[in-house]
């Protein structure tokens, strides 16, 4: 379908048809079409736009993913969809192995994503044929790769389901998830939760990435002071202060008398 650009839903219509084509080519599932709008609807609340403290929860991100020893990036249907070249990017900044990890998983599908992480520029997607098994998780999702997530020290996991999160957090992981949904599980069981839009989130953490390794002092001293949970508290602040600004600038206009031309 051909969107006009003049419409003033332009860009999310846009990514809607994304997925809608994504699903199409057997790259996304219909579930991470829901998902998609549950995703959508948080953003509404955030009013489209990074938070300070998602900011900070990048930086934190970025801090120890330039620390890691081992890190990988999780990448499900969702995420080749919507963020080839910018998960592509990040691993090569970091750099960090990039795996495909899948809740509906077939190999199919699975090859197929790779293929699309291959065509944005990525090398060594670890994805077919996963050797290993993430202890007491009995889904899909509990099939990694051992060279991969399973010996991972640092984790990315976009729009994760919770119970992988938790399961890769007992595993003794540092566990970073994006997920717009300050409420969810995953943000709620992770060590650094960023609360925030994939596509915003991905090239945040890859600028943070770049100037934080030019700088290991910084990078120490922000692994230091962040507290995921201060963080998290710091969202629902700002969550509070955006609906208390939207409840009085509504009050005001709807008080104005409407005129007509
Ligand atoms: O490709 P698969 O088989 O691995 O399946 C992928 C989905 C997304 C279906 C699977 O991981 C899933 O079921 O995830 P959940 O449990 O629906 O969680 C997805 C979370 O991501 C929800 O909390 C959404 O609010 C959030 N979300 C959706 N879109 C975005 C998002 N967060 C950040 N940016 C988005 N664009």
């Amino acid at each position: 379908m051909t969107i006009p650009r003049s419409h003033p839903r332009y860009a999310s219509l846009r990514t809607r048809e994304t997925l809608v084509a994504a699903h199409r080519q057997g790259i996304a599932v219909l579930e991470g079409l829901i998902a998609h709008g549950r995703g959508e609807a948080w953003d509404y609340l955030f009013g489209e736009e990074t938070s300070a403290p998602a900011l900070v929860a990048e930086k934190a991100a970025a801090a120890f993913l330039v620390a890691a020893e081992r890190p990988v990036i999780s990448v499900n249907g969702n995420v080749a969809a919507l963020a080839p070249r910018q998960v592509v990017r990040l691993a090569r900044a970091i750099p960090a192995r990039l795996e495909v990890n899948l809740f509906h998983r077939t190999e199919a599908r699975a090859r197929r994503i790779a293929a699309v992480l291959r065509k944005a520029g990525g090398t060594g997607i670890l994805a077919a044929k996963p050797d290993a098994r993430i202890p007491g998780l009995e889904s899909k999702r509990g099939l990694v790769h051992r060279s991969g997530i399973y010996s991972a020290d640092v984790v990315v996991v976009p729009l994760e389901d919770g119970d992988r999160a938790e399961a890769l957090v007992l595993m003794g992981k540092r566990v970073i998830s994006v997920d717009l949904n300050p409420l969810s599980r995953t943000t709620r069981a992770v060590s650094v939760p960023i609360v925030d839009e994939l596509t915003r989130a991905i090239p945040a953490i890859e600028r943070f990435v770049q100037t934080l390794r030019e700088d290991p002092n910084e990078a120490a001293r922000v692994r230091r002071e962040y507290d995921p949970a201060r963080n998290l508290a710091a969202v629902f602040g700002f969550l509070r202060w955006r609906l208390a600004r939207l409840a009085a600038t509504t009050k005001e206009t709807k008080r104005k008398p409407r005129t007509r031309r």
